[in-house]
């Protein structure tokens, strides 16, 4: 009888053809050009100048945010700078209906979504009205605990497709979260059960110090979507147009009954982590910095834009006038918040009968404020 040789699978070939299908997604490039005519979403003129504004708005709440904070005007703050057409671009394919699952640097997707900009700054100074969102915000407060939005966004899929509402979920988190077992659990969670949702890792580079490469030893993160049965791409994340194309396209999936996405945009943060001390020069070089700088999203999109004769000088000082209007009344606003009381943390935490210890601080505290 004649062997027939098998074919031998080859595993490491395998896995080597997989990664090499993730090439990176983009329609813009750093000059402003666009090199992706097909894939172009064709906003309209007024379309595209919102979307500028937009993320010029973002850039501005940032410097100030950056400022109040030195000046111990803001509490908690993480840079968001570099980062704009990840958070603005993405937000912008979304609806109204849509959730918005954020952690700690998405603020300005739920600002863009209908937080009031005093609410976010309450957040930043750990007030509890800054927690409190009005009614018709479809989110939720930004996560601290790393990844942990994951499973909440699968959760708040399922539910909104079981009451039949054509929305999604969308959720952020960074190229650390995706370590967190909550992402793997998310995700393969809103897979199993075609929840509508969108899961987009915004792959700045690093986790605080800890560069991308130590994160994993995938090539990509978005090829991770992938073993939960993810439509995934991997996405220019300094490119407003791309990222916006990769959320409209995943939405839509998404309320048409094909299941979750997962998107990776790939960015970097220019400011340090966070405001509390961290010191990026210890873990990046200049030359990095620069090179990510040159990929700038505002840049990218003020030269596209300026070509089509759809933005200039006079525009955009004039955004930025209104921006920096807008925030100082904001600021206003919420240093006009009553102060926070002890007694009001308690029972934001605890509902009915207080546990003995905590009851004697409580009555303490209401003595003391009281007079
Ligand atoms: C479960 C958990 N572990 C650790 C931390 C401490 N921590 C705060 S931010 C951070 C890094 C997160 O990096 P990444 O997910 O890439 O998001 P980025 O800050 O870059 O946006 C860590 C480890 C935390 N908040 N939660
Ligand atoms: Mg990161």
């Amino acid at each position: 009888m004649a062997s027939q040789k098998s074919k031998q699978f080859d595993p490491v070939a395998n896995l080597h053809e997989i990664e090499e299908k993730f090439e990176m997604f983009q329609i813009l490039n750093e000059e402003g050009e666009i090199v992706n005519t097909d894939a172009d979403p064709k906003l309209s003129d007024d379309e595209l100048v919102e979307l500028m504004r937009r993320m010029v708005f973002t850039r501005i709440l940032d410097q100030r945010s950056i400022s109040l904070n030195r000046q111990g005007r803001l509490g908690f703050y993480a840079p968001t700078a570099g980062q704009e057409a990840s958070q603005i671009a993405s937000h912008y394919a979304l609806e109204k209906e849509d959730y918005i699952l954020p952690g700690y640097r998405d603020v300005p997707q739920i600002v863009w979504h209908g937080l009031p900009l005093s609410k976010a700054f309450l957040f930043s100074r750990g007030h509890f009205i800054g927690n409190q969102i009005p009614e018709g915000v479809n989110v939720l407060p930004p996560q601290i605990i790393i990844g942990a939005q994951y499973i909440q966004a699968a959760g708040v899929a399922l539910g909104m497709q079981k009451r039949g509402k054509k929305a999604v979920a969308v959720t952020y988190t960074g190229d650390g979260g995706s370590s967190q077992g909550d992402f793997y659990e998310g995700i393969n969670f809103a897979g199993a059960f075609r929840s509508p949702a969108i899961f987009i890792v915004q792959n700045n580079q690093f986790a605080i110090s800890t560069p991308r490469e130590l994160q994993t030893a995938a090539k990509t993160i978005a090829q991770k979507g992938i073993s939960a049965g993810l439509p995934s791409i991997l996405v220019d994340g300094m490119d407003p147009l791309a990222v916006y194309v990769a959320t409209r396209d995943a939405r839509e999936r998404a309320v048409n009954g094909e299941g979750p996405s997962l998107i990776e945009t790939m960015c970097y943060r220019y400011g340090p982590h966070t405001m509390a001390g961290d010191d990026p020069t210890r873990y990046r070089t200049s030359d990095t910095d620069s090179k990510w700088e040159k990929k700038d999203p505002i840049v990218r999109f003020r030269k596209y834009l300026e070509a089509k004769g759809l933005w200039n000088e006079e525009k955009e000082a004039e955004v930025i006038e209104n921006a920096k209007e807008e925030i100082k009344a904001a600021v206003k606003e919420a240093d006009a918040a009553p102060k926070q009381k002890v007694t009001e943390l308690i029972r934001n935490m605890h509902d009915g009968d207080l546990p003995y210890n905590l009851q004697e601080q409580y009555e303490i505290f209401k003595e003391k404020e009281s007079k």
